[in-house]
């Protein structure tokens, strides 16, 4: 026997099942992005107790609290560096970096490097950093040295093993992930994003700062390399050296932000908060993210749905039953 009401039920769960279907996306879910102020740097660089809570710098570093983080002055055989205190764990995030590098000569150098690696702050002659690194360098070479015919500048990366050197005389070709060009030496507005999500995607975007007819900073693909996994624990830094040909490099800011399945409800905490020194957020997983998240909600929403209608059904019964037991007095 079959109620008119149970009708009108059936359509309706189909309904549910088809709103629900369409919310499993097909299935390029886009991570969440939360903002990881611990890994994060814009003025005023040094706080009141002429420090930075996150960040330390060394070498020949200069600071222009209101201004810049600049590595190494426009003089040969400078080397400085700024390095993360705490170390980053996020299995997905993006930095963005604005910097400019800029000198008066003609014949300038060497460039500076972003870091992503299991040591920190030790000096050494891979743009001012240690050699046999572990980790990643992402290396924004303006002098070439090997002479190549690829315009210089370029930005270059390499994922070491702590046994692998740098190959310096060659611009680090020998054991380099890819490369691209770009022409940042004397732009005030240069930026660069990096972002790495674990085991699957290391990818380099570029932009010179020139926006379009609204307003909008056009970015260049730059590379991207799949199949990427650095150490679960690393520390980000910025490095640069100057040798016979110089040019300052300095840092303006750094934006970094954690991307997470959006299944994870544990955002971190505001900046200041005292509850947790570091923000970091929880590891993002892309099987998780491809529909598991999605399934288990669906099949918790169906089960809910249906309790529901047998509840409805069985009322209904009850009702229509009490309704002929009545017809019957
Ligand atoms: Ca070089």
């Amino acid at each position: 026997m079959v109620f008119p009401a149970d009708k009108s039920v059936l359509v309706f769960l189909l309904c549910i099942w088809a709103v629900a279907a369409r919310g499993q996306p097909g299935q390029s879910q886009e991570p969440t992005r939360i903002p990881l102020y611990s890994f994060s740097l814009h003025p005023p660089f040094i706080e009141d107790n002429l420090n930075n809570r996150w960040w330390n710098f060394g070498g020949d570093t200069i600071v222009e609290s209101n201004k810049f983080i600049r590595l190494t002055s426009d003089r040969p055989s400078q080397s400085g560096w700024l390095w993360g205190k705490v170390p980053l764990t996020a299995a997905g995030w993006i930095c963005e970096i604005q910097f400019h590098v800029h000198g008066e000569n003609s014949l300038y150098g060497d460039g500076f490097a972003f870091w992503y690696t299991s040591e920190k702050e030790i000096q050494g002659p891979v743009f001012g950093s240690k050699d046999y690194f572990n980790g990643l360098g992402i290396f924004f070479d303006t002098y070439n040295n090997g002479r190549h015919r690829e315009p210089f500048p370029i930005v270059s990366a390499m994922v070491g093993d702590g046994k692998t050197y740098y190959d310096h005389n060659n611009d680090g070709r020998s054991n380099q992930l890819a490369s691209c060009s770009f022409h940042f030496q004397g732009l005030e507005s240069a930026r660069a994003t990096i972002k790495y999500i674990r085991g699957e995607l290391l990818e380099v975007r570029t932009t010179t700062g020139v926006t379009d007819n609204n307003g909008v900073l056009m970015w260049n693909d730059c590379f991207s390399v799949t199949n990427v996994t650095l150490p679960s624990v690393g520390y980000m830094g910025f490095t640069a050296h100057t040798g016979d040909v110089h040019d300052a490099h300095d840092i303006l800011g750094i934006t970094t932000t954690g991307l997470v399945n959006s299944g994870s409800s544990n955002l971190p905490p505001a900046r200041g908060s005292a509850s947790s020194p570091v923000s970091q957020p929880k590891p993002y997983n892309p099987v998780q993210s491809k529909g598991s998240v999605g399934s288990a909600l669906l099949t918790a929403l169906l089960v809910i749905v249906g309790i529901l209608v047998l509840a409805y059904v069985v009322w209904n019964v009850v009702q229509q039953q009490k309704s002929k037991s009545f017809k019957r007095f």
